[in-house]
C-alpha cells in the first residue's frame, strides 16, 4: 500500500479535535433495516406503496430489508466496535401498534425493549426517534398526515412506546424530516403515499408539527427530557442572477429549510409560503401554534446537499425548478457541499434555537461500494466525511452549541424509492446473503475515534 493510498484512507479530525462532552454515532430507521414482515408489524403505507409498480425502484420494499430484526445483537456490536458513543434508531409505529390504534403487539415493544439494553450493555447512549416514515395503513386509509386527527393518534403511539422505553434512551426525536412526510410525500409524490396535492401537502405540512407538538407534550408528561424534533436541510441556491431565479431558491428555502422551524420557535409560518399554501391550509391553523411550539430541548440536522433552483416559467405555486450544478456528486445525484452544514448550524443557532444544543443526526453519502475479497474501498465517503466533519468543528469554533455528529448510516439499506440500491452504509450489506463488510470507513471512523 503506497503512503497516498494510506493517507487516502484516513479521516484528518479525531475525537480530541471536539468537546469532551460531543458524542459520535450512527444512524439507522425501522422500515429501512428491520423486515416489516416479522414480529408481528402491521403493514404500513410503505409496504403498499412498494408493492405498487413505478413507485420504488424495481417494487423493492421493506420486507425484508437487512433482517435487523433478527441481526439486532450483531449490528449493534458493529457500532460498538467502530468505537461510537451513541446509536440513532426509530421504532415503528406499525410495529408497536399494528393498527395504529389501540391494542399494542407485545412482540414489538419487547424487540424496542432488548434493542434499548442492547445498546446500554454496549455503552452505546440510545437516541430514539418515533417516527421514521413507517406509517400503519389503517391510518393512512384514514387520510394519514391530512387527517387532523393523526396529532391525537401519534401522541399516543409516542406515549405507549415511551411507557417502555422512555427510562433508558438519552434523546428522543417525535419526527425524522417533517418536509420529506409532508411535501416530498404529499406534493411531490415521490414518497409514501405518492400525493401530488397542494391540498394534502398544506394540511401535511401542519398536522406534522401538531403532531410533533402534541406528542413532546405526551413524554414531558411521563417525566421524560432531552426530547426534541429532527429536520432536514438543503442549502437553496438561486442557478442564475435573475431575479426570478432568487425568487425561486428563496421559495425553495421557505418550503424546505424555513417552515418548520418557524412553526416550532416563532410559532408562525413564513409569509411568502404561505401565499401559496394559505387558501389550503386547515382553519384556524394559527390556533395551534401553542401546540406545536412547545419547548424542545434540542434540534437536529440532517444535511447532505445543496440544490441550485430557477423558475420555471409557468404560474403554478410554487413555479420552480431545480438545475444540476457543476459540483461533485455522490451516488445520489447529490452535489458534495460541506460549507452548506456550516452554513446551516449557524444559521439556525442565529435565528431559531440560540443557546438549545444541536446535533448533526444525519450526515452521510451514497456511493457504488462494492465488496472483493472481504474489504469494501470507500475513499469518497472518508474524504466526505473529513469534510463535514471539519464544518462541524468550525461551527463549533464559533461557538455554536453542537452536541454530537451521528453518520447516515450504520448499514447499507432500503433507500426507499431507490431500492436497494443506493449504498449510504459505512457496513456493506449483501443483499443476496446478508453479510456485514464493514467499509474502510468503518475503519477510519474506528481509528479517528480510538486517537
Ligand atoms: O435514507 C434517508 C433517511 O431515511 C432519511 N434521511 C436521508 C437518508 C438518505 O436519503
Amino acid at each position: 500500500m503506497s503512503v497516498h493510498y494510506r493517507q487516502a484512507m484516513e479521516l484528518d479530525l479525531s475525537r480530541s479535535d471536539f468537546p469532551d462532552d460531543f458524542v459520535f454515532g450512527a444512524a439507522t430507521s425501522s422500515y429501512q433495516i428491520e423486515g416489516s414482515r416479522f414480529g408481528g408489524c402491521g403493514t404500513s403505507h410503505w409496504d403498499t406503496f412498494a408493492a405498487t409498480p413505478g413507485n420504488t425502484v424495481r417494487s423493492e420494499g421493506g420486507a425484508l430489508a437487512c433482517d435487523h430484526y433478527h441481526r439486532w445483537e450483531s449490528d449493534l456490536d458493529l457500532v460498538r466496535d467502530a468505537g461510537f458513543d451513541c446509536y440513532r434508531f426509530s421504532t415503528s409505529w406499525s410495529r408497536v401498534l399494528p393498527e395504529g390504534r389501540g391494542p399494542a403487539n407485545a412482540e414489538g415493544l419487547d424487540f424496542y425493549d432488548r434493542l434499548v439494553d442492547g445498546m446500554l450493555a454496549r455503552g452505546l447512549k440510545p437516541h430514539a426517534t418515533l417516527y421514521h416514515w413507517d406509517l400503519p395503513v389503517p391510518l393512512a386509509d384514514l387520510g394519514g398526515w391530512r387527517n387532523r386527527d393523526i396529532a391525537g393518534w401519534f401522541a399516543d403511539y409516542a406515549e405507549v412506546v415511551m411507557k417502555r422505553i422512555g427510562d433508558r434512551v438519552a434523546t428522543a426525536a417525535t419526527i425524522n424530516e417533517p418536509w420529506c412526510v409532508a411535501w416530498l410525500s404529499h406534493f411531490m409524490g415521490e414518497h409514501a403515499p405518492g400525493m401530488r396535492d397542494i391540498r394534502a401537502a398544506a394540511r401535511a405540512m401542519h398536522h406534522v408539527l401538531l403532531a410533533h407538538g402534541r406528542a413532546t407534550q405526551a413524554m414531558r408528561a411521563l417525566g421524560m427530557d432531552n426530547l426534541g424534533l429532527v429536520a432536514n436541510f438543503e442549502y437553496a441556491q438561486a442557478a442564475d442572477d435573475s431575479a426570478a431565479a432568487k425568487a425561486a431558491a428563496r421559495l425553495y428555502d421557505g418550503i424546505y429549510n424555513r417552515w418548520f422551524l418557524g412553526g416550532v420557535f416563532k410559532r408562525a409560518y413564513p409569509e411568502d409560503v404561505l401565499e401559496g399554501l394559505g387558501p389550503h391550509m386547515p382553519e384556524d391553523f394559527e390556533n395551534d401554534f401553542d401546540i406545536i411550539g412547545t419547548t424542545v430541548d434540542w434540534l437536529g440536522i440532517n444535511y447532505y446537499t445543496r440544490k441550485l433552483i430557477a423558475s420555471d416559467g409557468s404560474t403554478q405555486f410554487p413555479a420552480l425548478k431545480e438545475v444540476e450544478g457543476p459540483l461533485p456528486k455522490t451516488q445520489m445525484g447529490w452535489e458534495i457541499y460541506p460549507e452548506g452544514l456550516h452554513h446551516f448550524i449557524t444559521w439556525v443557532q442565529k435565528n431559531y434555537t440560540g443557546e438549545l444544543p444541536i446535533y448533526v443526526t444525519e450526515n452521510g453519502m451514497a456511493s457504488h461500494d462494492e465488496a472483493a475479497g472481504g474489504a469494501v474501498y470507500d475513499p469518497a465517503r472518508i474524504d466526505f466525511l473529513n469534510r463535514h466533519l471539519h464544518a462541524v468543528r468550525h461551527a463549533i469554533a464559533e461557538g455554536a452549541p453542537v452536541k454530537g455528529y451521528i453518520v447516515w448510516s450504520l448499514l447499507d439499506n432500503y433507500e426507499w424509492a431507490f431500492g436497494y440500491e443506493k449504498r449510504f452504509g459505512l457496513v456493506h450489506v449483501d443483499f443476496e446473503t446478508l453479510e456485514r463488510t464493514p467499509k474502510t470507513s468503518w475503519h477510519a471512523l474506528q481509528r479517528a475515534l480510538r486517537r
